[in-house]
């Protein structure tokens, strides 16, 4: 990238996009990447930074002309649990945002980053060890619409040459952020009530498998599938990633060895539903063999470096 072009960021103050702001403005300047969201960010941004609304395709173009930008990362979207309280509000977020998007990169010639998610399985799709082309059936309208948003981004990228990247992502564990409005936020909040010394009351079942993967790791993989020559990537809708799986009472078992006294107990409500129709393993092979991708986080390093970060953090807000 030049140094009077840019990147743009939709929904980063998100869990994801709060992390891949700072991790691409370390990586290129901060002024060259602009953060973009419906909400003010919490802290000072040290870049850039523009209210939008992804609905708002008008709105989006001028900012693509203002900052002569050149790449986009769309993470604004509606996750799984949110997404089942309000499906047709969902649906509209997900697909025109990304409709927006892909219009935006195909009008510009911009290079897109759209994440999609192992909510694209479901139904009949084999529970271990998912293959990339396995059969998508997914039960929520996040899944539904992550699914179509797949094909679109392949349709626009062999239709009109747009450069559209995508990675399905796992539950994200990480101690920069919280989540919201997902299956998988358990991971992130269950390490909080560990490091106050608080009893955690899990919304999913104990043995509930479900693919997880460290910040650190999402991070570099979504900027290693960025950077990866477009010659060597074959899959266009969406590729499959993995790290870890574990269920609820193994991440329990595993803070408990640096936590001895740490209590869960369990109460399952309507994401357990959503939880079980999604595999408990990906099977993430392409990603491997065509951009190289490999994993460096499991539960027990991710633990140790999650309870340290947050001790840090209670310590500091305390003091
Ligand atoms: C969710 O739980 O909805 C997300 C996801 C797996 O895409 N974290």
């Amino acid at each position: 990238m030049k140094k009077n072009e840019t990147i743009l960021i939709t929904g980063a103050n998100g869990q994801i996009g709060t992390v891949l702001t700072q991790a691409l403005r370390d990586a290129y300047s901060a002024e060259q990447v602009v953060a973009t969201d419906i909400r003010r960010p919490q802290a000072q941004s040290d870049g850039p930074f523009e209210m939008l609304d992804v609905l708002d395709a008008e709105a989006l173009n001028g900012l693509v002309k203002k900052y002569k930008v050149r790449q986009i990362y769309h993470l604004a979207a509606i996750l799984s649990a949110k997404g089942e309280q309000n499906p047709q509000w969902a649906w509209d977020i997900n697909m025109s945002g990304l409709f927006n998007v892909l219009n935006a990169a195909k009008e510009y010639g911009l290079k897109v980053f759209c994440p999609s998610s192992i909510a694209v399985f479901g139904g009949a799709t084999p529970k271990v060890d998912t293959p990339q082309d396995a059969v998508l059936q997914p039960a929520t309208v996040y899944g539904i619409s992550k699914v179509a948003g797949e094909q679109w981004s392949e349709y626009y990228h062999r239709r009109y040459g747009v450069d559209v990247r995508s990675l399905r992502y796992p539950g994200i564990v990480g101690y920069q952020s919280l989540p919201g409005g997902g299956t998988t936020d358990y991971a992130v909040d269950i390490y909080h009530y560990a490091v106050k010394g608080e009893p955690y009351e899990c919304f999913l079942a104990e043995n509930s498998r479900l693919p997880m993967m460290y910040m650190d790791d999402a991070i570099r993989a979504t900027l290693e599938l960025m950077e990866a020559p477009a010659a060597q990537l074959k899959i266009r809708t969406s590729y499959n990633l993995a790290a870890m799986s574990f269920t609820p009472a193994e991440i329990a078992a595993e803070i408990r060895r640096q936590r001895p006294g740490f209590a869960i107990r369990y109460a399952p409500d309507f994401r357990q539903k959503i939880a079980e129709s999604w595999p408990e393993s990906i099977d993430d092979t392409p990603a491997r063999q065509d951009w190289g991708w490999q994993h460096a986080y499991d539960l027990p390093k991710m633990t140790i470096d999650m309870l340290r970060h947050l001790e840090t953090y209670y310590h500091e807000l305390t003091s």
